[in-house]
């Protein structure tokens, strides 16, 4: 195990629950099984290149605060090479499977595309030998769109035509090095794909092209052999004021329209869910009802602030409701969870990175096992069933089976007179349950 950035560092063990080590897991023992696999393999935790090895602290209020020793500042290749190091000593401390970046994270872009294509290959070369030497794999790749002054009227949905094939073309090379990296899977996440104002805006147009690039991208994933998942992650707003892939919804109406829907899974990010005033379980739920969840952009947003505050997940009871979503869906299988979070302004030391993988880690750990305990008493599910019964036999079956027209509804009524009383939907009932488990 490589030992040059964080000296003072050990290897993070799980020591239990009774452990007052802050560099220990409490609850998340990577090879302790729950429903039959180990909770590395249901939780799958991939740590954000962006935020974790890009991040500075700063705000629009004030510079970075963040003290990285091993970075000298510049946008330099041997700066972002020994970057990679770092990020590779740091997950390997850490216990993290996987990781995921966008292609200017890792890499600097330089004055051309050529030029920001062979930085990127350069980089990529000391990735792949990191993912050798410790077994970290890559969860999914993105092309960041939304930096350059270039992509400032949007990428895919930019009026210019030109910044089109510019995205167009760092896709390509976005793509091709996910599939060098043997990524589990590429991401689309909107960036600037929105409007600010209507008034100077073609929405159609905009909406054709954002479909017209992600078959593009289907053309040529094909062509170079890639066979992970394509995943959207909606996000409503923020940096534009109205994001096209707004929701889980929007994003599947989207791609059904535009004959995309085989092609993709979503990746659902917690903080986006909120500010779409929808919570986590219910961005969850839709994906799931689709069959496209695919992955999660593990964060939580502030009670109080109305944006994207990316911050690491604490709660249990948000951890709880997010893998009983995902258990009932069967658990991942390309996806995974991705801590898309950044510590904050405040805390700028090298450790605190460490203090927050560790904790959302054993959040999840305690979600996954508190999860499982919920559904191996059975009461929550028996319940749900209990509620749609009505469902499973006469007039319900028969509808369910496509077999009753609306006369034959009418006929029914009229022979059987007022429905069965209802029964009660005992939700304060069902919270009390569920606080029985956390
Ligand atoms: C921004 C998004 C972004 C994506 C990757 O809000 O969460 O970080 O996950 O492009
Ligand atoms: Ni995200
Ligand atoms: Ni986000």
């Amino acid at each position: 195990m490589s030992n040059t950035y964080f000296p003072d560092i050990p290897k993070i063990q799980y020591e239990g629950p009774q452990s007052k080590n802050s560099l220990a897991f409490k609850h998340y023992n990577p090879d302790e099984k729950v429903e039959g696999r180990t909770m590395k393999e249901q939780l799958r935790f991939a740590v954000s290149y962006w935020h974790t090895f890009r991040g500075t602290g700063s705000d629009p209020f004030g510079v970075g605060t963040a003290i990285r020793p091993w970075d000298d500042g510049s946008a330099s290749l041997a700066n972002a090479q020994k970057r990679a190091h770092v990020a590779f000593e740091f997950m390997e401390k850490l216990g993290a499977p996987f990781y995921c970046f966008h292609d200017r994270d890792v890499a600097p872009e330089g004055a051309t595309l050529a030029e920001s294509n062979q930085n990127l290959d350069a980089v990529a070369k000391v990735l792949k030998e990191e993912q050798e030497r410790t077994g970290i794999r890559l969860l999914w790749g993105t092309a960041c769109l939304f930096v350059h002054p270039r992509y400032c009227h949007g990428a895919a949905t930019s009026c210019n035509a030109e910044v089109f094939a510019y995205a167009g073309a760092q896709v390509k090379k976005a793509l091709e090095v996910t599939h060098h990296l043997g990524g589990a899977g590429y991401v689309f996440w909107g960036g600037r794909e929105g409007y600010s104002t209507l008034l100077n805006t073609n929405m159609k147009r905009e909406v054709d092209h954002l479909a017209k690039l992600l078959h593009l991208a289907v053309e040529h994933k094909k062509k170079i052999g890639f066979t992970g998942p394509f995943y959207i992650e909606p996000k409503p707003k923020e940096p534009t004021r109205h994001q096209y892939d707004s929701d889980a919804a929007a994003c599947l109406n989207f791609l059904r329209e535009y004959g995309l829907l085989e092609h993709f899974k979503l990746n659902i990010e917690t903080n986006h869910a909120t500010l779409a005033g929808h919570t986590m379980q219910h961005e969850l739920e839709v994906a799931a009802a689709a069959g496209v969840l695919g992955s999660i952009d593990a964060n939580t947003g502030d009670e109080l602030l109305g944006w994207d505050t990316d911050q690491f997940p604490t709660s249990i009871y948000l951890t709880t409701q997010i893998m009983l979503s995902l258990m009932k869906a069967g658990g991942f299988t390309t996806g995974g969870l991705n801590f898309d979070a950044k510590v904050r302004r405040e805390s700028f030391e090298p450790v605190d990175l460490f203090h927050a993988h560790i904790g959302g880690m054993d959040a999840f750990a305690r979600g996954l096992k508190i999860a499982a305990a919920i559904r191996a008493d059975g009461r929550l599910d028996r319940f749900v069933q209990e509620r749609y019964s009505s469902w499973d036999h006469g007039i319900g079956a028969q509808v369910e089976q496509g077999k009753a027209s609306l006369t034959d509804l009418e006929a029914y009524i009229l022979k059987n007179g007022e429905p069965k009383t209802n029964s009660s939907g005992r939700q304060e009932m069902l919270e009390n349950l569920i606080n029985e488990f956390i």
